[in-house]
């Protein structure tokens, strides 16, 4: 399908044990001739190895020995790009992995552009769109738990989903179209009742999916949760205890903390990046009070606030402020130092979102694991079904079903209304053509680059 051959580093740049080189294409074992020596009697040239072997030998450009490395020879078409490939482990650090490429690209490979691997393998009909995706999710997933779900994705569980949806669609369309090129036949009561019976359970599938929407982007990209209370309340001492380190300066001084400190930490599966800020407050110099903005901006963005309190203080009208402030988001007040004498008391009315109150010290540790159990049930509402995993869909996703679960309504009422065939043939063209786009049925150029162009090159 395509008739150049390209090349990349595959692993991070840096110093490592080893660095591994990529190649493929039509003339990958030709260019690879041209750079390898084989090393020993029991060690081929790329071209005359069997495929799925591994060869010993030197890496040459010209008469300069480049690198001592161990070649894979994978031939097409049992290949991740369905394409002659060949894979070079040489010696890690920048310079054997940039000459190794240098060599390949000598001898007429190209430079391949981020995620072609992975584009060449969609094209060459390897994998669905939805699963080239798992693979860029896959590799930044940073909990086990997203892990699983882009494994899932990639094993094809959503795909199998999509397709089984969209085979629906085109079959009541090939109903509806088939009415159409006879037009005095009207569709006879009870295929059209079960043709408007298919429609609706295909609505209730793809809300189905869009319910799991939150959830994926919660795997994907973690949530946000700002730490947020008057000085001292221990924000920065809280931020340690969840990251299980000390990051942040603590000290007894009021308003210690002054830039905003954010850090990830893998709460009961989910990504949450806590950030510590500045104590809240209305004096201070001027770098406690761009502190202060800067906090303000943080709690703007978070999706999660932990609002701080301190046991040993009572509550001020400063901090009564600030609990009616942030009554409309979603937040967890943290009753912070419960080894102090209690002397903070909270207003009896706590309804609503005040409900949550967790007691925490954090000199002891006492409370935390509370906390990230109250957190973690509060981002993520109800049980992490298994099921969940293998669909949990992303915003792309959730963009095209929320436009086929449009048209396919409109197909519905079309239909129950008698309307013209040809309006509901067009609506369900919609539907199945945007459901098509979360497999890659339906595509454009533009949309390939979108998702291409975010993965690292050498994928
Ligand atoms: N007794 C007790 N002291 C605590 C606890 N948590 C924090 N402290 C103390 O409270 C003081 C303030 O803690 P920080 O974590 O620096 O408070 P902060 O909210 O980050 O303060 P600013 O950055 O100034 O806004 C320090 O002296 C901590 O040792 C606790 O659970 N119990
Ligand atoms: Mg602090």
């Amino acid at each position: 399908m395509f008739d150049d051959t390209i090349a990349a580093i595959a692993t991070p740049l840096g110093e490592g044990g080893l660095a591994v080189i990529r190649l493929s294409g039509l003339r990958t074992l030709a260019i690879a001739d041209l750079v390898f020596l084989p090393v020993g009697k029991n060690s081929f040239k790329p071209s005359a190895a069997p495929s799925h072997t591994l060869q010993f030998g030197k890496i040459v450009r010209g008469e300069q020995m480049i690198d001592e490395v161990l070649l894979a020879v994978l031939r097409a078409p049992r290949t991740f790009t369905r394409e002659d490939t060949v894979e070079i482990s040489c010696h890690g650090g920048l310079l054997p992995a940039k000459l190794v490429l240098d060599a390949l690209l000598a001898a007429g490979a190209r430079l391949a552009g981020p995620g072609e691997f992975t584009k060449r393998a969609f094209l060459n009909g390897r994998l669905d769109l939805a699963q080239a995706e798992a693979v860029a999710d896959l590799i930044h997933s940073r909990t086990e738990l997203a892990l699983a779900a882009a494994n899932e994705q990639l094993a094809g569980k959503l795909s199998q989903r999509i397709n089984r949806l969209r085979d629906d669609l085109m079959h009541t369309l090939a109903h509806v179209e088939a009415h159409i090129d006879f037009p005095d036949e009207d569709i006879a009561p009870d295929t059209r009742a079960d043709l408007l019976r298919r429609l609706e359970a295909g609505l209730a599938f793809m809300a189905e999916l869009l319910a799991t929407a939150d959830e994926g982007q919660i795997l994907r990209r973690g949530i946000r949760a700002a730490i947020v209370g008057r000085p001292n309340a221990g924000k920065s001492s809280l931020l340690n205890q969840l990251l299980g380190r000390e990051r942040a300066i603590v000290s007894h001084l009021p308003g210690t903390t002054r830039d905003t400190i954010e850090e990830t930490a893998n709460i009961r599966g989910v990504p949450v990046v806590f950030i510590d800020t500045a104590g809240l407050r209305e004096a201070g110099d001027e770098i406690e009070r761009e502190g202060i903005r800067r906090s303000r901006a943080s709690l703007a963005q978070a999706e999660l606030i932990l609002h701080v309190l301190d046991a040993g203080e009572p509550l001020t009208a400063a901090d009564q402020n600030y609990l009616a402030e942030f009554a409309g988001k979603k937040r967890i007040l943290v009753r912070n130092k419960s080894d102090l004498a209690l002397k903070l008391e909270l207003p009896a009315d706590r309804n609503g979102p005040t409900r949550e109150m967790i007691e925490v010290s954090c000199v002891s540790g006492q409370g935390i694991e509370a906390l990230k159990d109250a957190i973690k049930s509060l981002v993520w509402a109800g049980e992490i079904r298994a099921g969940m995993l293998e669909v949990a869909i992303n915003s792309r996703h959730q963009d095209a079903l929320n436009r086929a679960c449009a048209a396919a309504q409109l197909a519905t009422d079309a239909l129950r209304a008698h309307a013209t065939l040809e309006l509901v043939a067009m609506d369900l063209r919609q539907a199945a053509n945007a459901v098509g786009e979360i497999v890659g049925k339906t595509t454009t150029e533009d949309l390939l680059d979108s998702i291409f162009s975010s993965f690292c090159i050498g994928k």
